[in-house]
């Protein structure tokens, strides 16, 4: 079992099972080059939090009502657009070029397993909250909050009995506290301000330290001004490996997709689709898959083709397992799965609040895929 090979989004754009596999599964590699530019910004301009009212999107669309709808060269009844393509095939082409731009290169690695020293049997982490300009999908950076300029913070992975130290620096404008949420931790160690210790000040480190006492897919977060501080990107995953392995599943390559809906619009480990990454596998390998969701909506999880297997809950293996095709992910829930690859293609795989992952202009947000070849 490789328990961690998720990849950083440079590997993964260059490696071979990426973006020419995914042309070539979807058999779009020859018709690349006869790609006509569309006139539009298509779906990067789609903001993804929102999905355009129907009027506002069929103005932009630049509908012709002069002849009452109906064009010389069309159908009875088909709009033309600005662009002299009717309606229909303007959609298609955005929805096209969304596809065909997957995955886009962006800005900024997400989850990088995190840095520790050892101070005598004691592993010492540090988390600096800082500002940083995060591209969500091409062209679109905005302003986030971040753990060590990334948006989900760096992965913290540890082992069931680790004693860790982690140090917090808040480089931002006002206080901060750091929860880990879902780990048996003290009291003191909780994170709240003003419950179990005094925010964490603009300028100011502070000191978490605690034995990891359960194994499991956790996160960390911000838990002061959350609502804020949360949506705007402090937060992170938090992996604890069992001591005693043998009560997981057994798997071959791991990933873990960090779902929320907030400052960035709707995003899959920070990123907006045509920018997620997809997750790839070789035929008939399992995959684990961690589902965290950071968000403040549920987000039905649905993977075509493969059904998944779901066997643990907020890091706590389930006494029985069940399978599904579709998982609901709620704000604050873990679930784990593991996908075995026993059928080869392209499986699109996406959040089934279709508003979070498609609109007229194509898809968007809260899409991925999972290439198996
Ligand atoms: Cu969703």
């Amino acid at each position: 079992m490789d328990r961690n090979e998720q990849q950083p989004i440079e590997q993964v754009l260059n490696a071979p099972t990426s973006r020419r596999s995914f042309l070539r599964w979807t058999g779009m590699a020859a018709a690349a080059g006869t790609m006509v530019a569309c006139g539009r910004e298509s779906a990067l301009t789609v903001e993804p939090a929102t999905v355009p009212p129907a009027s506002a999107t069929t103005a932009a669309a630049g509908t012709d009502h002069s002849n009452g709808g109906h064009n010389s060269t069309g159908n009875a009844g088909t709009p033309t657009t600005d662009s002299g393509l009717k309606a229909w095939e303007e959609m298609d082409k955005m929805h096209e070029a969304g596809v065909k731009l997957f995955p886009a290169k962006t800005e900024g690695l997400s989850m990088q397993p995190l840095e520790y020293r050892m101070e005598g049997d004691v592993k010492v982490f540090e988390l600096t909250c800082e500002k940083t300009m995060w591209e969500v999908e091409p062209g679109r950076k905005l302003e986030a909050w971040t753990y060590n300029g990334q948006l989900p913070g760096p992965e913290i992975r540890v082992t069931e009995g680790d004693k860790v130290k982690i140090l917090v620096t808040n480089n931002l404008d006002e206080s901060t506290a750091v929860h880990w949420h879902g780990l048996y931790v003290p009291n003191n160690q909780d994170g709240v301000p003003f419950i179990t210790q005094p925010p964490i000040t603009p300028g100011s480190t502070y000191t978490y330290e605690f034995t990891i006492r359960n194994a499991g897919s956790h996160m960390y977060h911000s838990h002061h001004n959350s609502t804020k501080q949360v949506s705007m990107g402090l937060l992170g995953p938090f992996i604890v490996e069992p001591k005693d392995k043998s009560q997981d599943p057994a798997y071959d390559k791991e990933y873990t997709l960090v779902l929320n809906d907030t400052a960035q619009g709707f995003t899959i480990n920070g990123k907006g689709f045509p920018a997620t990454l997809p997750l790839t596998a070789k035929l008939g390998q399992k995959l684990r898959i961690r589902y965290m969701n950071e968000g403040l909506m549920i987000h039905p999880m649905h993977l075509h083709g493969l059904p998944q297997l779901v066997f643990a809950k907020d890091g706590w293996n389930l006494p029985q397992p069940f399978m599904c095709d579709t998982i609901n992910v709620a704000p604050g829930e873990r679930w784990d799965v593991i996908v075995d690859c026993t059928d080869p293609g392209v499986w699109a795989f996406h959040c089934h609040i279709l508003s979070h992952a498609e609109s007229e202009h194509g898809m968007f947000g809260m899409v991925t895929a999972l290439i198996v070849e």
